[in-house]
Parts: structure tokens; C-alpha cells; sequence
């Protein structure tokens, strides 16, 4: 669903006695409708983010907007006890005039409002080694100042989301059903994940039995879910809190990987652009050891390899599970444009795969220094 306009109720809501001056859509996240509202008057002037959630998607909106209240209520206190700036360094939610985060149209939308963080760019792809070690600090702090989070206080807003085997079940009925009449033309591609149906199962097993512990992670941990400071350069504040859950910290490394150190963008149609640049995994690795703290276990280093390949051959999972089943969940925005990114992810496997050796003697020479 990509609904492009915001019904007035919505406005008068959020926004009460106040005169718009503009209100227009944003970002180019998959999931959201996003739209940033330029206000004045009397209930409250500035910049603000007003999000359609997609409810098809995340089916308890009210309780993902608990989890949200909660988690920011949370780091709003760390970071003003740590000396930093919670109106910069965390999302504030606008709340409506009796005092609720979410608001449900006439039609069954259901919206909510951030103040909007001035002066951040926003990346869809790593300009620099800096840039992304920036963002790799604030997701590894943020998993710090999430640490001691009552985790058994947080609603699963998507079940099974990083369930790898799940989503390779899903896979496979999607092929099986071939709703759209796609599968004759992606054979290569599914021929590719149906190799992998063994290695699908690595990390939940290793969760399974005790081996990775539990976190409290963000889960969507892409390079364009952190805000950098246009002065600064640094990573200030990390964005799209809807998946945030109990998940696997070597997960929210890999799914950074995934994007970020990818020399080509998510939904290239040009392969030869696309690898895993080491300059770039080197430099997350980094930041999010720093960022971590040293907080991650032995098993945890061990796997970070795997949790990048894993969130990878996962997103490919997805994207092509999307392609066949027509489309559904991911916007997009061209003809097989979830066929184009599911490629990339691919892509990227292969030489991940490749690379793994260079890969583990960066973690093991980066843990030795900061772990
Ligand atoms: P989606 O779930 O669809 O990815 P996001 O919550 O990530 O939606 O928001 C989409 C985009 O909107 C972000 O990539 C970012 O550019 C921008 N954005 C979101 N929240 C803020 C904010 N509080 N301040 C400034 N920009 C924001
Ligand atoms: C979606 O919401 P956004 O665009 O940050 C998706 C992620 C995928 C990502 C792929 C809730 O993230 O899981 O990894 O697209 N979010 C959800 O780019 O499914
Ligand atoms: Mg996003």
C-alpha cells in the first residue's frame, strides 16, 4: 500500500489550531508512508515526520507504538544521564492532543508523529569508510544503552522476523504456488537459495541451544535508519524503531554489512557494480566493537561472519519470495525491481562466501585490539 495523501483528520489531530504550510512525502524507506509537515501557530511550530504504519505489515500497530514509547522513554533517560541530547540523539514522538502516540483514520490508517532532527543527511549508500563507521558506532551504542531494557516488556511486532528457515519455508511455498507466473524465469536465482537450504539454519540453531544469547536489537539496521550530523559527521540518532525486539546482535551487525558495505546500491541492476567492499566491512567492524562496548561474547565474534552472510541470503530470500508472489510487501517503484534487489543480495553472497577467509582475519585482528 502507498497511500500519497494525508486525510485532513489526521492533521487537525497532530496538529490542532495550526497552519500548515506544507506537508509532502519522504525518504525512501520500503514500508512507510513518510511525509514531513512544516507547521506554525500556537499547539506548535517546526518540522515534523507524520508516518502512515504500514498496518498490513505490522498487524498491532498500538502495541508496536508501546514498544516505541517505551524504548525511547528509555534511551531519552541514558543519553541525558550519559551528557548527551535527547532531542537529537533519540526520536521524540509528537503526541495527539488526548495524549496518544497513534491516531486510526476513518478508513482504518493508523499515523504518528516524530519531530523532525534538523541538519542529518541520511544515506542510501556508504560515501565514505567514515560515514559508515559513524553509523556502526551509534547502532553498537545503541544496542549498549539497550542492554538492561526489560526485554519481556516488548511485543513481537513481526513474528519470526530473522527466523532464516521460516522465511526459506516461505520461499519455498511461494515457488510451489507461483502466483504470479514467475518462477519459470527465475530458476538461477531460486536454484541459488535452494543450495543454501542447510546453511538457512545456522544462526537459529546456535540461538536454539544457548550458544547466541539474546538482545534486545533493532533488527533493520540498514545505513539509512541512523541520522548523521551534517556538522559533525557523526551518527547522532537511530531511526525506524518498528522491529526493535529481542534478536541476535551478530544480525543487526550483518544486516549494516549487507547494506553498507555493498560497493553498489541495493537495487543496482548492474552486477559487475556490486561486491563486499573489505574497506567497508573493516570499518563497521570497528565501529561496532567500539560501540558495543566490548559487550559481545566469543560466540558472538565468532559469528559475525555468518550473521552478515545470513542477512543477506535472507533480504535475497525475501525480495524473491516478493517478486513471486507478485509484489506485495516491499514498495517498489519499477517493473521486477524486488527481482533487481533480490540479485544484489545474491550477488553480494557470492562473494561474501569468497571472501570469508579475508573477512574472518579483520574480526580477529579488530577483537584483539578492542575486545
Ligand atoms: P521506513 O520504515 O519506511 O523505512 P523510516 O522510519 O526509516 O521509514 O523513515 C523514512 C525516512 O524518513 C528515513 O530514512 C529518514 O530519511 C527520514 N526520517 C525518519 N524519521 C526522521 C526524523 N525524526 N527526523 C528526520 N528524518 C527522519
Ligand atoms: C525494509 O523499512 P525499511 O525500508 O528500513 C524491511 C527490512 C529490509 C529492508 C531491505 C519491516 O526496511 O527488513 O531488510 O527493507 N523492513 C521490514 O531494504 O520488513
Ligand atoms: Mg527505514
Amino acid at each position: 500500500m502507498n497511500q500519497k495523501t494525508v486525510p485532513q483528520e489526521v492533521l487537525n489531530t497532530f496538529f490542532p489550531g495550526t497552519s500548515l504550510a506544507d506537508v509532502r512525502s519522504y525518504g525512501d524507506g520500503h514500508i512507510n508512508d513518510t511525509f514531513l509537515v512544516e507547521a506554525s501557530g500556537s499547539s506548535g511550530s517546526g518540522k515534523f515526520i507524520l508516518q502512515r504504519i504500514n498496518s498490513e505489515i505490522f498487524q498491532h500497530p498500538e502495541e508496536l507504538m508501546e514498544n516505541i514509547q517505551g524504548v525511547t522513554g528509555w534511551l531519552r533517560k541514558k543519553i541525558t544521564e550519559e551528557g548527551g541530547d535527547p532531542a537529537r540523539e533519540t526520536l521524540n514522538l509528537r503526541l495527539t492532543a488526548d495524549g496518544k502516540p497513534i491516531f486510526k483514520d476513518a478508513s482504518g490508517g493508523y499515523w504518528r508523529v516524530y519531530d523532525f532532527i534538523e541538519n542529518t543527511s541520511c544515506f542510501s549508500q556508504s560515501e565514505s569508510a567514515e560515514d559508515f563507521y559513524q553509523s556502526a558506532l551509534s547502532f553498537g551504542h545503541f544496542q549498549r544503552l539497550l542492554a538492561d531494557y526489560p526485554a519481556h516488556t516488548l511485543h513481537e511486532t513481526i513474528p519470526h522476523f530473522h527466523d532464516t528457515p521460516v522465511r526459506f519455508a516461505t520461499f519455498e511455498k511461494a515457488v510451489a504456488a507461483d502466483s504470479a507466473g514467475r518462477a519459470d524465469s527465475v530458476r538461477e536465482e531460486i536454484a541459488f537459495v535452494t543450495a543454501r537450504r542447510e546453511y538457512v539454519h545456522t544462526l537459529v540453531d546456535k540461538q536454539a541451544s544457548g550458544i547466541l544469547p539474546l538482545r534486545v536489537t533493532h533488527n533493520d539496521t540498514k545505513l539509512n535508519n541512523i541520522l548523521i550530523d551534517n556538522e559533525t559527521g557523526k551518527g547522532i540518532c537511530v531511526i525506524d524503531l518498528d522491529t526493535v525486539m529481542p534478536g541476535l546482535s551478530v544480525n543487526d551487525f550483518g544486516d549494516s554489512i549487507r547494506f553498507g558495505a555493498s560497493t553498489g546500491a541495493e537495487d543496482e541492476p548492474d552486477l559487475t557494480k556490486v561486491s563486499c567492499s573489505l574497506e567497508l566491512f573493516e570499518a563497521y567492524t570497528k565501529g561496532f566493537l567500539e560501540g558495543c562496548g566490548g559487550a559481545l561474547t566469543p560466540a558472538e565474534l565468532d559469528s559475525l561472519i555468518d550473521g552478515a552472510i545470513m542477512m543477506t541470503l535472507e533480504c535475497g530470500i525475501r525480495f524473491l519470495t516478493d517478486h513471486l508472489e507478485g509484489d506485495h510487501y516491499f514498495k517498489i517503484h519499477r517493473e521486477n525491481h524486488n527481482l533487481d534487489r533480490a540479485r544484489t543480495q545474491f550477488k553480494l553472497v557470492s562473494d561474501m562466501e569468497a571472501k570469508r577467509s579475508d573477512m574472518e582475519a579483520i574480526v580477529k585482528k579488530l577483537a584483539a585490539e578492542l575486545c
